[in-house]
């Protein structure tokens, strides 16, 4: 039998302050990815925030439906079974509200999914409904595709050489790559307060990037390095966030952006994120092409799968660069 710990109740779920109108990241950096500009604005919007939003990606929207109204038949189930696609660590499966493994906790469902190739691994059994597998490897491979474009125009943007010199990190075999699916159900308002509960707490990605994509409810903030402020919500576009090890690569160049999710208390979020992370062996250290006469690595020598270890061993909102940082 499997026994359960009772789920955690909203007044165990930290508060953030409500967003306000005012708050509106109204200049997300927009790249078309169809012009070949794409590749100096992709190094601009990662030198500023770290941050942008992908338009002309060649993604058919019907694709990220399909995945999007299975996932929502998916969440829709009876929470017991729901349960049974758990638990989400260490190999991928169903969670709720408990975020990784040291205690963190948000208004959410989710599932995590180890991707191989282009395409959920055979290892991890959820989901087990055939149409609801074919949606998600369906949407897997286009975010997957749109991962390899940006990263593509991030090297040329950088002038590095060949064009496939990062986009091959998360290509090769081997490479460790993750999707994740969200749900954000609404929650109820918190009256008089100005506050509602955290969705997702403040955390950067230790990946390469991730590319996220989620229906039309808002809630997702960046750090702008002044503040938070929320990202308006569209459907038909991708959200590129710049992780650690990238900003390790372009020796501190790119910023490694902090994020969160904040609940709406009417409507429903449902986001997908594709990780992008290179196979466990690969070193992470900056691009010798990258550094200047004289410059010098920020960072101590390490590999991703000793970065994804110690990652693991934090909790969301740490400073995880931070033990690998030369002092
Ligand atoms: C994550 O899953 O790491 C997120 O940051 C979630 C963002 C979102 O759901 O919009």
């Amino acid at each position: 039998m499997v026994v359960l710990a009772n789920p955690p109740a909203v007044d165990q779920i930290p508060l953030l302050r409500s967003p306000g109108p005012t708050d509106t990241f109204a200049a997300v950096p927009v790249v078309d990815l169809s012009i070949p500009s794409a590749a100096r604005a992709i190094v601009d919007a990662c030198e500023r925030f770290g941050f942008f939003k992908v338009v002309n990606h060649g993604v058919d929207t019907a694709t990220m439906d399909r995945a999007e109204s299975e996932a929502v038949e998916f969440f829709a189930q009876a929470q017991a079974v729901k349960d049974r696609a758990g638990p989400a660590y260490p190999s991928g499966g169903y969670g709720s509200k408990r975020i990784g493994l040291n205690g963190d906790m948000g208004w959410l469902e989710y599932l995590l999914l180890a991707v191989h190739n282009a395409s959920i691994s055979d290892s991890c059994a959820v989901p087990s409904n055939a149409a609801f597998r074919a949606a998600l490897n369906e949407s897997i491979a286009a975010v997957r595709k749109v991962a390899v474009r940006v990263l593509e125009a991030m090297a040329e943007g950088l002038g590095i050489a060949p064009v496939d010199a990062l986009s091959a990190m998360v290509t090769e075999q081997g490479s460790d790559q993750v999707f994740r699916v969200n749900h954000y159900p609404p929650c109820p308002a918190l009256p008089g307060l100005g506050c509602s509960a955290t969705g997702f707490g403040e955390h950067t990605d230790p990946q390469i990037i991730s590319v996220l994509r989620s229906n039309g409810t808002s809630g997702l903030q960046i750090d702008d390095g002044a503040q938070w402020v929320s990202v308006p919500s569209d459907r038909d576009a991708f959200f590129v966030n710049v992780g650690d090890s990238l900003q390790v690569l372009t020796n501190g160049r790119f910023k490694s952006v902090k994020h969160r999710v904040v609940t709406n208390s009417l409507k429903s979020r449902v986001s997908f994120i594709y990780f992008a992370g290179p196979p466990l062996a690969q070193r992470i250290a900056p691009l010798p092409e990258l550094l200047r006469e004289g410059e010098e690595s920020l960072y101590k020598e390490f590999t991703w799968g000793e970065y994804k270890k110690a990652a693991y061993k934090t909790r969301l909102g740490d400073n995880r660069l931070a033990q690998f940082e030369k002092s």
